[in-house]
């Protein structure tokens, strides 16, 4: 089997989210962004229960693990060591970063939402072994309560504060992916720019390529 990137040399962090896709299933967009050679999926979903999520999470992890893909679910624990998945995902409001990390199966991966250079020290010192910061550009239109673009600046505050790698996240897409790279981040987050085109995988080309020369 290949051997999976460590967060520092991820580039596309790809993350599916059915409500916004139009239609698109959470496999159908895992598949397309392992053809787009996207080096993460992470699986995002507010409105399936327990059982379905776990269902879902099972089959994206045989899909991601078959392609040498990073395999994340968001917000839930129990669901990602259940499934056998790489790591989670947690926001401020999720499970606390300090039990997760003592949750975790070794080697697993534990990302952390941070809105500021504070969140993310904190993250850091409880155990992060990335940082998602933003939301960077506009973001409403996917996460409702994303709250006001934070900007560059935040992900140049971090980069200097922190030193685990740092995936941005909020609005961006093809035009602005150079930007939150040039500014520090190690890779870049992305849901609409994503699911919403007509050519998920041809998409996911293009902003791993963008990253790439931005690397
Ligand atoms: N966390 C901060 S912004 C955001 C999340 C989950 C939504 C990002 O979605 P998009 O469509 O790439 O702006
Ligand atoms: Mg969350």
């Amino acid at each position: 089997m290949t051997q999976k990137k460590s967060p520092a040399d991820w580039r596309l962090y790809s993350i599916t989210d059915e409500i916004i896709s139009g239609g698109k299933t959470h496999l159908e967009i895992a598949q397309a962004v392992i053809t787009g050679s996207a080096d993460v999926i992470q699986l995002r979903d507010k409105k399936a229960s327990s059982s379905e999520l776990f269902e879902i999470a099972c089959r994206l992890r045989e899909l991601a693990h078959r392609a040498g893909v990073i395999f994340i679910v968001n917000d839930s624990l129990d669901i990602a060591v259940a499934s056998g998945a790489d790591g989670v995902h947690l926001g401020r409001d999720d499970s606390s970063v300090n039990l997760a990390r003592k949750l975790l199966s070794p080697g697993m991966i534990l990302g952390v939402s941070a809105g500021s250079t504070d969140e993310a020290i904190q993250a850091e010192r409880d155990g992060a072994d990335y940082i998602g910061v933003g939301p960077i550009f506009e973001a409403r239109g996917t996460k409702s309560d994303a709250g006001e673009p934070l900007g560059l600046e935040l992900i140049r505050q971090v980069r200097e504060t922190c030193n685990i790698p740092i995936v941005a996240i909020g609005g961006i897409n093809l035009q602005n992916v150079s930007s939150v790279i040039r500014a520090g981040a190690h890779s870049a987050a992305v849901i609409s720019a994503l699911v919403q085109v007509k050519n998920i995988a041809e998409m996911a080309g293009k902003l791993t390529k963008r990253i790439d020369a931005e690397k």
